[in-house]
């Protein structure tokens, strides 16, 4: 048989280093499957149960290897389940390759069953690229493009195949002739190629230094950008006796024991943070488009510096003074011989003093009783247990607050969830992916239970269809099983001053620990304090996945770093309304309220 446009298509993905694709199949992409059977040696189709799976896996490959993660559907319905996973990623700013069948070319135009307009459906998540091949000499450079400019621009993007043309004869080198494409690739060495130097001109980081050096009480805000440059980043705070919070995607970027790191920013951020944001006179953002303006400085608070790889990103979450283009390491690493050592020490001393004391606090709550289950005392006990070299991966929902605030990360681990999307249903498919680009390395997904009947619970069958593969079979999913929207629930009491809509919030009672044991994994079922750490010790110890069902209690508030007069106003006209979990809520939250005031003992 000669090769096919699918086979070809196979096989330059292949030669761009591309060795696994996730998917779901369908008729629109059948001469694309055929060829990725004939070619499953070099390039591995992976199974998903819905095409927002394959979507989540592609982006988290990209989050956590670099590389372009690459997803393939069927026309029509496949392709328009990818979107959701397309977008977080997209948002993100990962390298992800969407590949979708399309009907036959004598079809289109003709309202054809499963005929979607896929170009303008593409159109925005993968605005960067995005093209219907329609003849075989296409094919090279669709996918050369496709794949570079995933990769430079670190998006989206997306090429259409109709489902006729992935079996005509392929052409590997189109006629050199007028209006032919030649197009090249790179090697298949991921990440390694084409990565420039990106640094600022001198005169900007003198700039740069003039204002970090005139300020007396400098923070840094640190993001996604960081990942991989912690020793600059410690190196640049030291000199400037600042204190680094961190945007939720640069979790992973310093580890949370120093003592000058204040953790997280925002609603699901520290006080420690909060302090010194609201205090400082001088911020430094590093490689982070954190959002929310009111957790920055005001207006005329500080003096600012931004650097950010992406110019586009600079400037536009508070009017920085010097806007600095550049790869946050090497742009970090040209400042230092600007910056000068600040000689008093005392805002730095104030920032290590409030951390300390806030990691008390922390525990402080975390110990406090709860019905049955503190979701923060199953955080709080599994930091220390953390496995070198885990992967940590993270829903939205109230467990975003306790993997931002409880776990301690240490160097070596990785740790992402959808930050800008916010999306719910990521936690599980990203550990999926996780697992298979390191399959030696334990992986722990954090997932509340809404997320797991919107996502989770089919992944678990994905999971028990792969894990026999990975060398290292541990991956653990805890599920914080409150049979509620919790984190909804309590936006909708603190923001709008409503209570507890029933209807809305409370889900159907489940079992994921027994449903994990039908599948063939472990289910550990967690509904008390004394069990937390054994259960713990066996998930982390486990031969095969594990699903930790742990019974919290919904009542526990997320609280904010400081709860504003204007939320605690709303929050009491909730109860008042009658909310049906009244007298639990206002135990739970009087708890922790005394604990960020209480002096703490060791
Ligand atoms: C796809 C999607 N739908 C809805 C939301 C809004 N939302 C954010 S968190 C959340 C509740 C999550 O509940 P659960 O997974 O049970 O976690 P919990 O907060 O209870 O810990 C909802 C509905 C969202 N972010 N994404
Ligand atoms: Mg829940």
């Amino acid at each position: 048989m000669s090769e096919t446009v699918g086979d070809f298509l196979v096989k330059r993905l292949g030669e761009w280093g591309v060795n696994r694709i996730y998917g779901y199949p369908g008729d629109g992409i059948n001469g694309i499957m055929g060829a990725l059977e004939r070619a499953k040696e070099r390039v591995k189709f992976i199974q998903v149960r819905h095409e927002e799976m394959a979507a989540f896996m592609a982006c988290a490959h990209s989050k956590f290897t670099g590389e372009v993660g690459v997803c393939l559907a069927t026309s029509g319905p496949g392709a328009i389940h990818l979107l959701n996973g397309l977008y977080d990623a997209k948002m993100d700013h990962q390298s992800v390759v969407a590949i979708v069948g399309q009907q036959a070319r004598a079809a289109l135009g003709g309202s054809y069953q499963q005929e979607v307009d896929l170009v303008s459906l593409f159109k925005d998540v993968a605005q960067e690229y995005v093209h219907m091949a329609t003849v075989p000499a296409q094919i090279r450079h669709l996918v050369d493009r496709a794949m570079r400019i995933a990769r430079v621009e670190r998006t989206v993007t997306c090429i259409i195949v109709p489902a006729d043309l992935q079996l005509a004869d392929a052409m590997e080198e189109p006629k050199h002739a007028h209006g032919t494409v030649h197009s090249g690739r790179d090697c298949a060495c991921g990440t390694h190629c084409a990565h420039p130097r990106v640094i600022p001109a001198e005169s900007d980081l003198q700039r740069a230094a003039e204002v970090l050096n005139a300020g007396k009480k400098v923070a840094m805000l640190i993001g996604a950008g960081t990942l991989g440059a912690a020793s600059e980043v410690v190196e640049v705070a030291d000199l400037l006796g600042a204190g680094v919070a961190k945007a939720l995607l640069g979790k992973a970027a310093l580890p949370d024991d120093l003592p000058f790191v204040t953790g997280a920013i925002g609603l699901l951020g520290t006080k420690p943070t909060d302090e010194m944001i609201s205090d400082c006179d001088t911020l430094l953002m590093v490689g982070t488009s954190f959002p929310y303006s009111e957790f920055l400085p005001k207006e005329g608070q500080a003096r600012a510096v931004q650097i950010d790889i992406d110019g586009r990103m600079l400037a536009i979450r508070y009017p920085t003074e010097v806007n600095l283009i550049g790869d946050s390491a090497e742009t970090l690493r040209a400042l230092v011989p600007y910056l000068e050592r600040k000689k008093d020490r005392a805002w730095r001393a104030t920032i290590e003093k409030n951390v300390a004391e806030w990691w008390k606090v922390l525990e402080a709550r975390a110990m406090n009783e709860a019905n049955p289950i503190n979701p923060q005392r199953v955080f709080w006990e599994l930091s220390p247990r953390l496995p070198e070299n885990c992967i940590l991966t993270a829903d939205s929902g109230s467990v975003a607050n306790w993997y931002a605030r409880d776990l301690k990360i240490r160097p070596g681990m990785m740790a992402s969830l959808s930050g800008n999307l916010a999306t719910m249903g990521p936690g599980v498919p990203y550990a999926i992916a996780a697992k298979f680009a390191f399959p030696e390395r334990p992986v722990i997904a954090l997932v509340g239970d809404g997320a797991m009947q919107m996502n989770g619970n089919n992944c678990l069958i994905t999971i028990s269809k792969y894990w026999r593969e990975w060398s290292d079979p541990r991956l653990i999913v805890l599920v914080l099983h409150n049979n509620d929207l919790n984190m909804v629930t309590w936006e909708e009491r603190a923001l709008a001053g409503d209570p507890k809509f029933e209807d809305s919030q409370t889900l159907p009672d489940f079992s994921y620990a027994s449903y994990a044991e039908s599948l063939g994994l472990q289910g550990i079922r967690l509904d008390s304090p004394a069990n937390i750490v054994p259960a713990w010790e066996e998930a982390l110890h486990a031969s095969r996945p594990v699903v930790v069902d742990a019974i919290t209690d919904p009542d526990v508030p997320p609280l904010p770093p400081h709860i504003t007069l204007e939320q605690a106003k709303a929050y009491a006209s909730a109860l008042w309304k009658g909310d049906p979990n009244r007298s639990g809520i206002i135990r739970q939250t009087f708890r922790d309220m005394i604990e960020t005031f209480l002096p703490h003992r060791n």
